[in-house]
């Protein structure tokens, strides 16, 4: 008896193997080719600052049309609706997800240490783009890519500075205005400073600095109660276009007129950019007199970075993007700065010709 059961328990042990050897094969074949292919392909969790502006919008178009299935990306995109609380959550997110890489457009330098501590005990290497972050260990991250804000802030004071003393306008007489980009990021510090360093420098007044977040409404709210209180402004430096679109809807309001003809009771209008049509088209009617440009299409320049890191790859910690400075004036045809002359580009109305990026 006891061997009859002996027998019949090897028996359904070696069923019991069989069947689940089925199973298994089975669910090999049946396996969703989808899956697969998923699992073949990268895996980017973007997390984009915002919505603000006509530069972020292009900087996001970039991005998505970069990480594509096609191109053998899976992009996770979260966007953090210019809050910092927002993007830490989105990272969090990737770090669960398990992620390849994470690619971090910071609203902000600061307090970004814990997160990004956090993505590096998980092994997902952290790319920042456009705007930096303050930390004090830059292991933190793996490489940046994004503008010399500070250069870009330079070459519009410094064709500033040419036009007035190209037109015989005493430094006193310059009564500029800054609306600033969003407090404490990297676009706002690098561009203030280069006012307010040129500012001191040559002898402007330099009245005001108030952040307009880069965004349209705000700008034309700040310009409206600056022009409450000061009745004398005829420089208004915004730190974006939207801003100035915004300042030049209060200006006109007010019944002032926006152009380079400081002496005739016209207000410049300088501003940063220079991405699409619309900045154009207001720089070529002169009521944007010079725009100092800032690049947005970063998508190519980060997969880049991914495909060498892929390749076991270093690439550069810093990489900085080259940029112009715009105007329809023919005053001022070249900048130096710090020893190296910077060609301004004088806008036609060719130069509308060309797709919505001026670039
Ligand atoms: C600059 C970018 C700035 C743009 C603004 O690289 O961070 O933010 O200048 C945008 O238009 O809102």
């Amino acid at each position: 008896m006891y061997f009859k059961r002996v027998i019949a328990t090897a028996i359904i042990l070696m069923l019991g193997i069989w069947f689940a050897g089925c199973t298994d094969s089975a669910a090999h074949e049946n396996e969703n080719p989808d899956v697969e292919a998923a699992s073949e392909r990268i895996t980017v969790g973007f997390s984009q600052l915002g919505a603000e502006s006509d530069w972020r919008s292009e900087n996001t178009e970039s991005m998505k049309a970069t990480f594509t299935e096609e191109n053998g990306y899976t992009l996770i995109f979260e966007d953090g609706q210019q809050k910092q609380a927002n993007q830490i959550r989105a990272i969090r997110m990737f770090i669960q997800q398990e992620v390849d890489y994470i690619v971090l457009a910071p609203v902000m330098e600061t307090g970004w240490e814990t997160v990004l501590q956090e993505a590096k005990d998980a092994g997902i290497p952290v790319i920042i783009v456009d705007r930096k972050v303050d930390v004090s260990d830059d292991s933190l991250f793996t490489c940046w890519i994004g503008s010399d804000f500070e250069l870009e802030g330079k070459k519009a004071a410094e064709w500033l500075n040419r036009y007035a003393t190209a037109k015989g306008i005493a430094p006193t007489d310059i009564h500029v205005v800054n609306i600033q980009g969003t407090k404490g990021s990297s676009p706002q510090i690098g561009r203030t400073k280069g006012l307010a360093d040129a500012a001191r420098a040559n002898g402007w007044d330099l009245m005001a600095e108030v952040p307009g977040d880069f965004t349209q409404a705000k700008g034309k709210e700040v310009m409206e109660s600056l022009l409450r209180q000061y009745a004398d402004i005829n420089v208004v430096y915004c730190e974006n276009d939207n801003e100035a679109f915004g300042a030049i809807e209060a200006i006109e309001a007010a019944g002032k007129k926006v152009g380079s003809d400081i002496t005739g009771g016209e207000i410049m209008v300088i501003s940063f950019d220079g991405v699409n049509r619309e900045a154009i088209r207001y720089t070529l009617e002169g009521k944007i007199t010079c725009i100092a440009e800032c690049n947005p299409l970063h998508g190519p320049r980060v997969k880049a970075m991914i495909e060498a890191l892929e390749t076991g790859g270093t690439p550069e910690k810093f990489s900085y993007v080259d940029e112009g400075i715009f105007s329809a004036d023919q005053t001022v045809d070249v900048l130096n700065i710090d020893g190296t002359d910077y060609e301004v580009t004088i806008l036609t109305e060719e130069s509308m010709s060309g797709d919505d990026k001026n670039r």
